[in-house]
Parts: structure tokens; sequence; C-alpha cells
């Protein structure tokens, strides 16, 4: 059976991570699967927005511990999973993660690369990784810090000890909580909301926010700008404006 499944309704794409057995360890081939599959979606002017989401009791429990026991030096060094997460973190149109249960490791690391974390109440997001004797390597040192600041994220990382869905929205790392059972629920109707908006401004507004991230203010400030200008220039800006003011719902085209 497919490691993803994957399921279109109205704009929105939804992924399901499918490795139960494993509590959706994150292997090469499932994470070669959702760079292929976000790649496709890329391409496909249907669809809008994606959320990836695991089942009510866990999302993912990070990197397949047992394909990474067999890997030395030589063969991390070699690891095409950098590559792969590169290719993730390249998908421009907005991603959700839909988290229920354990978000470990490289499953927590997959929800800090998306744009929106909307989580269930039973909800975990922990970097374990250094219980293992290694630590996080696909960016949960680097992403984390700048999403929940130095204590709690220091202390996530030291301790390994994963944080609950409320403590995770005092901290800003998730966007909304809610029942387990309606997490997908309401992951996938903020995503057809956004989804209904100019993509050309999607993904711009998604490109200024990743920066601001990235670079000093100033810099930031001044890319902010060139995105804006640019967005002038599209068909979709001027629909939007004329339809405010005619008193119409826009006709966005993706131009
Ligand atoms: N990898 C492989 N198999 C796993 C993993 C995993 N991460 N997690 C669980 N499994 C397997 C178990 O081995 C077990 O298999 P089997 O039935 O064959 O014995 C099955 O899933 C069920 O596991 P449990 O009985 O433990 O299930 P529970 O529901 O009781 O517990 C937990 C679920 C809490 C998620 C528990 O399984 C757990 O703690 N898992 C390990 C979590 C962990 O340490 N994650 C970090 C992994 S390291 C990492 O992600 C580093 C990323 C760096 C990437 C660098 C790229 C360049």
């Amino acid at each position: 059976m497919s490691e993803i499944l994957s399921h279109q309704i109205g704009r929105v794409l939804t992924l399901t991570l499918n490795r139960p057995q494993a509590r959706n360890a994150l292997n090469n081939e499932l994470l070669t699967n959702l760079a292929e599959t976000l790649e496709a979606a890329q391409q496909e002017q249907s669809i809008g927005a994606v959320v990836v989401a695991g089942n009510e009791r866990f999302f993912a429990a990070g990197a397949d511990l047992k394909e990474m026991a067999s890997r030395d030096m030589p063969a991390t060094l070699n690891d095409p999973r950098p590559q792969l997460w590169a290719r993730i973190e390249r998908f421009s149109k907005p991603l959700i993660t839909a988290v229920n249960g354990y978000a470990l490791g490289a499953g927590c690391e997959l929800t800090l690369l998306s744009d929106i974390i909307i989580a269930g109440d039973n909800a975990r997001f922990g970097l374990p990784e250094i219980t293992l004797g290694i630590m996080p390597g696909a960016g949960g040192t680097q992403r984390l810090i700048r999403s929940v600041g130095k204590a709690l994220a220091y202390r996530m990382v030291l301790s390994g000890e994963p944080i609950e869905a409320q403590q995770a929205l005092q901290a800003g790392l998730v966007a909304e909580v809610h029942p387990a059972a309606l997490t997908l629920e309401y992951a996938q109707k903020l995503a057809a909301q956004i989804a209904c908006h100019a993509p050309l401004a999607l993904q711009a507004a998604k490109t200024a926010l990743r920066q601001a991230q990235e670079t000093g203010l100033n810099q930031g400030l001044l890319q902010e700008r060139q995105l804006f200008t640019l967005l002038a220039a599209t068909e979709d800006r001027q629909e939007g404006i004329a339809a405010f003011l005619e008193k119409r719902p826009a006709a966005f085209k993706g131009r």
C-alpha cells in the first residue's frame, strides 16, 4: 500500500502519511514520495494549498531508526535526505500540517518546515534525538529556536522531552489547537480559505514571510517592497481590487 495517501477536494490536496506499522517514521522512500508529490502539486494549477496529516494517534515518529541504524558516517555524508528536505522546502504554495499525537524528531522538523501547524489537543512536539546520542539534523535546532525562542528551544533540544499542544500554542509553534477528531477538518477548512486567494500573491507573501526568518529587517523590508511592486503587474491584483470596489467575489486566475 502507498505510504502517502493523496486526496484532492476543491483546491486543497491532502496528503496522509501512511506507515502506521512504523508510526509514520520518515524513511527515504516516504520522503522521496513526499518531495515528488509536492513537486507535482506545484505544477498543478487546480491545487491552491496542501495539507499534510498523519492519523489521529501520531503524525510521524521521526526519521526511520531502522534505516538510520545501518548508516555509518560516510553513508550519512552521502545521505540523500538533505536534498529531499530541500525539495520539500522549495514547495511555494501554502503548506499546512495537521498534527495529532506524536510529531517527533524529523516528524517535528517536517511541521517546522510547514507554513502553518494546526494541532489536535493530543499533539506532542519533540526533538528526542539527544536521547539517541545524536542531534536534530533536518532543521530542528535552527527552525525551532526561530519559532519558540531560546528558552524553550534549548529545553526541548537538550532534554529531548516533548511539549504538549497547549504549550506549543502558547509558544507560538502552532496556530490553532482543536479536539483531535477535528484537527484535519479545521486544517482543510483553513487551507480551502487560503487556496481561494490569488496564487501569485500567496507565493509572494510566503516568500516574504520566509525571508523574515532568514535576513535582517532592512533587507527583509526591501524584499517585501519588491514583491509588493511585482504583484502590481498581475491581472489578479486588478481583479481583486476591482471585485472589492464592485462588491462582488473576485475571480482569480493565477496571472
Ligand atoms: N523509526 C523506525 N521505527 C519506528 C520509529 C522510528 N522513528 N518509531 C517507532 N517505530 C516502530 C517501532 O520500532 C515499532 O516497530 P515494531 O512493531 O517492529 O517493534 C513500531 O513502530 C511501534 O512502536 P512503539 O511500540 O514504540 O509504539 P508506541 O505507540 O508505543 O510509541 C512512539 C510511539 C512514542 C512514537 C515511540 O515509537 C518512539 O518513541 N519512537 C521513536 C521516536 C524517536 O526517537 N524519533 C527520533 C528519530 S531520530 C530523527 O528523527 C533524526 C532526524 C535527523 C534527520 C537528518 C537528515 C539529514
